[in-house]
This record gives C-alpha cells, structure tokens and sequence, in this order.
C-alpha cells in the first residue's frame, strides 16, 4: 500500500524547526510506545544530531510494561536518554524535569557561572498525532497548548513555560517526505499519524487484518468471536462484517463500515495492549 503525506505546512515546520534550533539547549523527541520505530523520522537527524535529546515512549498505557522495557533498554544500550511517558494520567512532571537538568548539566553551569538566570530550553518534535502537545500540557499542568485525536493539530510554534526554569517549544507533527520502508509507514497509519484523509482505509483494514493474521491472532479472533482469520480478503471482511452485523440488504457486505470498524477498534484497543514496533525487529 502506497503511504505519502507530506503536505506544505509540514515543509514550513522543519524549516522553523531549523530556524529554532539555536535557540534551544535540547530537542525531546515524543514517539508512540505502539510504533517507536517507526516514529523516528530522518528528516529530525538534522536537529537530534546537533543537541542533546531525550527519547519520550509516550502513550506507554497503551502497551504493555515488559514492551516498555525492553525498548528503555535498546536505548540505554545506545547511550541515549529516554524515558516511558502517559501524558494523560502520569504525575511525570518531577521525573522530566530532573531527566532534563541531567542532560543540559553543561548548560546549566554555563549559565551559573555567567551568573545569568536562564531557563533550559528544549524542542518537542515527533511525527504527528504522538502526544507532544498533551505531553507538554501534563508538565505544565494545564491546557496550554491544542491536542486532538488526529494528525496535523498543532499548526504553529508556541512556548511555554514551566515553573520549574524549563521552556518548552511545541511544533507541529511532521513526517518524512517519502517512506523508504512500507512497514513502518503502514505502523504510522494504523496508530493515527498519518491524516485518514489521503489513506484508501478499505486498504489500510485490509493490511491490518494482514497484521492480525500473523501478530496477535487470538486477540483478533477474540473481538470478532470468529474461529480463524481466512485466507481471502473479501472473506476476512465478510466474517467481521456478520460479526458486526455490517451487512447491507440483499446481504452484501457494507465495506466501507467494516473497514472503519476495524481500524477504530485497534486505535481504542480493542485487540489488547499491541506493540508494533519490537526492538528485537530492527
Ligand atoms: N492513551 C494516551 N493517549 C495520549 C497520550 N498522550 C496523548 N494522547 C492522545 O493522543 C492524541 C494526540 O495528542 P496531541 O497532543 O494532540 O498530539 P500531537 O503530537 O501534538 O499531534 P500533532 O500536533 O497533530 O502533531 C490525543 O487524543 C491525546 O489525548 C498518552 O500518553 N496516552
Ligand atoms: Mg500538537
């Protein structure tokens, strides 16, 4: 299935992103625990490989903890800074802001020294629909910013400031401008990064049933109350139609809901606690 969505506004982000970056001292890099790899985005090399970053597994409550972990440890492994994050229920705020006084320590004696009260600066950047802004809202602990449910909420720069001498910067979710790998471009539409809109989400269904048929397959067979995934496409659809009762008159089969259903039932976790993206998999 072919995925690309790169649209004007998203060129216009990285420049500005570029045009901030020596205003920052760090960049926090927000991925979705379901799909952390595939949340990392080349086109961010340019700003990750100047600064110091901190990883985020955001939405670390829709996985479970032993995924977690496992991803912490690939990246402790490489020598880098994460950390796992629920931006809508964690108390985090304490653990963050430490986390990143770790990690500007040189900077923060700079300042010291010059004698000059400065806040640590930091950029949250990621592929749309990861939880920046809500991730930015839970540390200053109010609705500052705007979230949504979909990709391309945030449109412009905003800052915000946190009691403790941090600013954060948030910035609009932004995607490579071409997938060299299916895979992950596919882990990016079925957890909301990519906008429905410009997606074939018959295709989409029919790929994630593809998932299912070899990923977490009594989940699967489960919600459906179905005995086996079938091989055929048309018949995958049409199990999960009868259970759902998406059978239009003359009994055939309503496509498009049956699609939508699907997609809608992984995104609300219907299928479970999935993580996509496995470290062991790179
Ligand atoms: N379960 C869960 N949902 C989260 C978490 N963080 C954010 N969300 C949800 O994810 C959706 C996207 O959140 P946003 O903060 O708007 O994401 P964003 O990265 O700023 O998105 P763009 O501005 O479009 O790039 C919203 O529905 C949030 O409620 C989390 O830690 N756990
Ligand atoms: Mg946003």
């Amino acid at each position: 299935m072919r995925i690309q969505w790169f649209p004007g506004h998203m060129t216009k982000a990285f420049r500005m992103m570029q045009e901030q970056l020596a205003q920052v001292d760090c960049i926090i890099y927000v991925l979705d625990s379901r799909a952390v790899f595939s949340c990392l985005n080349p086109k961010f090399d340019a700003l990750t490989g100047k600064k110091p970053v901190l990883y985020v597994l955001n939405k670390c409550d829709l996985v479970e903890r032993e995924d977690i972990e496992k991803w912490l440890a690939y990246f402790a492994s490489r020598g880098e800074k994460c950390v796992a994050a629920d931006s809508l229920n964690g108390r985090q705020r304490e653990n963050i802001v430490g986390i990143l006084r770790q990690l500007n320590a040189a900077v923060i004696e700079k300042y010291r020294l010059k004698g000059a009260k400065k806040s640590v600066r930091a950029m949250v950047v990621g592929v749309p629909n990861t939880g920046k802004s809500t991730f930015i809202n839970n540390l200053c602990g109010s609705r500052k910013t705007v979230t949504g449910n979909r990709a391309g909420v945030t449109r412009g720069k905003q800052w915000v400031s946190l009691a403790d001498g941090v600013e954060l910067l948030d910035t609009p979710g932004s995607l490579p401008p071409a997938f060299e790998d299916e895979k992950r471009a596919l882990h990016l539409a079925f957890i909301g990064s990519v906008k429905d809109d410009v997606l074939d989400i018959e295709e989409l269904a029919a790929e994630m049933i593809a998932y299912f048929a070899k990923n977490h397959t009594q989940a699967f067979l489960d919600r459906y109350g179905i005995e086996e995934i079938p091989k055929d496409i048309e018949e995958r659809f049409e199990v999960v139609a009868r259970s759902r009762g998406f059978v239009l008159s003359g009994g055939r089969i309503d496509y498009a809901r049956t699609a939508r259903a699907v997609i809608d039932d992984f995104r609300r976790q219907k299928f479970g606690r999935i993580m996509l993206d496995l470290p062991e998999e790179i």
